[in-house]
């Protein structure tokens, strides 16, 4: 299986002033592509996995030859880590909850809303929650708002582009806080960068997984 850049669900510059263009079109052709391309040279070394999904070598790592092992972490990693955060952004403009403050503020409604009240007690707290573990990540890596086998919500964060799969857990929403995803714009300011983005999150795609 040759892995390929997903469609990218809207223009570079859809989800202006949150997110620029610019930083859109890099972090999209450059560096998911990057993932991309590591990803397939690295299964070239072994056709026998090549058409397993990745979601699998991802979720028993171990059993992945350990020559490619660390690639497909990283690599294979990146490649699943951008295809979800693509999904997880739609522009401000087409949702009430990213264009409405008070609506913003409260989250998003239906079995999402309850679910997330369920575990964090309301939106804010789990905003909070969220907004600050993503704040805390050293170096590069990812927040999740991840399902645990159990059922429950967590919010979690993993290093470089660990996948929350490989902990045997369903990822729902996602944040990428590696510099490159905000340095254009934001430089140092990763808070700044992280509460814009909360205008520009796809609750429609976070119902859809959490299922
Ligand atoms: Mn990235």
């Amino acid at each position: 299986m040759k892995y390929e850049l997903p469609k990218l669900p809207y223009a570079y510059d859809a989800l202006e002033p949150y997110i620029d263009a610019k930083t859109m079109e890099v972090h999209y052709t450059k560096h998911h592509q990057a993932y991309v391309d590591n990803l397939n040279a690295a299964l070239e070394k072994h056709p026998e996995i090549a058409d397993k999904p990745l979601e699998e070598l991802l979720g028993a790592i171990d059993a992945v030859p350990e020559d490619i092992r660390t690639a497909v972490r990283n690599h294979g990693g990146g490649h699943a880590n951008h295809s979800l955060f693509w999904t997880f952004m739609a522009p401000p403009a087409t949702g009430a909850v990213q264009t409405d403050p008070a609506a913003l503020a409260k989250g998003p409604g239906g079995k999402t809303g309850e679910a997330i009240n369920a575990a964090f007690g309301d939106f804010g707290k789990f905003r909070e929650e969220f907004s600050g573990a993503a704040k805390k990540v050293f170096g590069s890596g990812w927040t999740w708002l991840v399902v645990r086998k159990d059922g429950a919500l967590a919010v979690i964060s993993t290093p470089n582009q660990d996948s929350p799969v490989t902990q045997g857990l369903k990822p729902i929403l996602c944040l990428d806080v590696w510099e490159h995803a905000y340095y254009l714009k934001y430089q140092n300011r990763r808070p700044e960068y992280i509460e814009s983005w909360w205008h520009v999150v796809n609750w429609d795609e976070v119902a859809k997984r959490l299922g």
